[in-house]
């Protein structure tokens, strides 16, 4: 068995609607370990490092400005194939397409607005994982 690691957060949306509990119980639920776990208010700069694939495109400013509006929680989970495991828990981007069963398909919907706000973000590569972890956890060595 190798283990792997991915980052998660539960998105300011999901801490306002008091959901954090929900996500992070489905996270063990499913087997996952929790490796570290920190609330906090994003900076603009760890927001911009950890969203940098998406700098230009037209929900960029959106996005950096709804994920720094308020409390995150930022967790390390760990287990055989959590990145991808992950991702399935979470379900689509799009809290309208997600499957019924996932994270975003059963709490999360489309509010009109210009940046989806779906509840959670998980790491979609180990390499995403790495450059990930090492921003919001500098401590953890990967
Ligand atoms: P994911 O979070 O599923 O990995 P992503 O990395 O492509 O999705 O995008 C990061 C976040 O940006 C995503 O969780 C919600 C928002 N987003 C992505 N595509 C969007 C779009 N076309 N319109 C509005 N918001 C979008
Ligand atoms: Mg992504």
């Amino acid at each position: 068995m190798t283990t792997e690691r991915s980052l998660v957060l539960v998105k300011p949306d999901g801490f306002r609607r008091g959901l954090t509990g929900e996500v992070l119980s489905r996270i063990e639920a499913k087997g996952y370990t929790l490796v570290a776990l920190d609330v906090l208010t994003p900076t603009r700069e760890a927001l911009a490092a950890h969203y940098a694939e998406h700098e230009g495109k037209p929900f960029y400013e959106p996005l950096v400005e709804f994920m720094s509006s308020g409390p995150v929680t930022a967790v390390v989970i760990e287990g055989h194939d959590s990145i991808k495991g992950f991702r399935s828990l979470a379900g689509a981007t799009n809290p309208t397409e997600a499957a019924p069963g996932s994270i975003r398909g059963d709490l999360g919907r489309d509010w009109g607005l210009k940046v989806q706000e779906n509840i959670v973000h998980g790491s979609d590569s180990p390499k995403s994982a790495a450059r990930e972890i090492a921003i919001w956890f500098p401590h953890l060595g990967s």
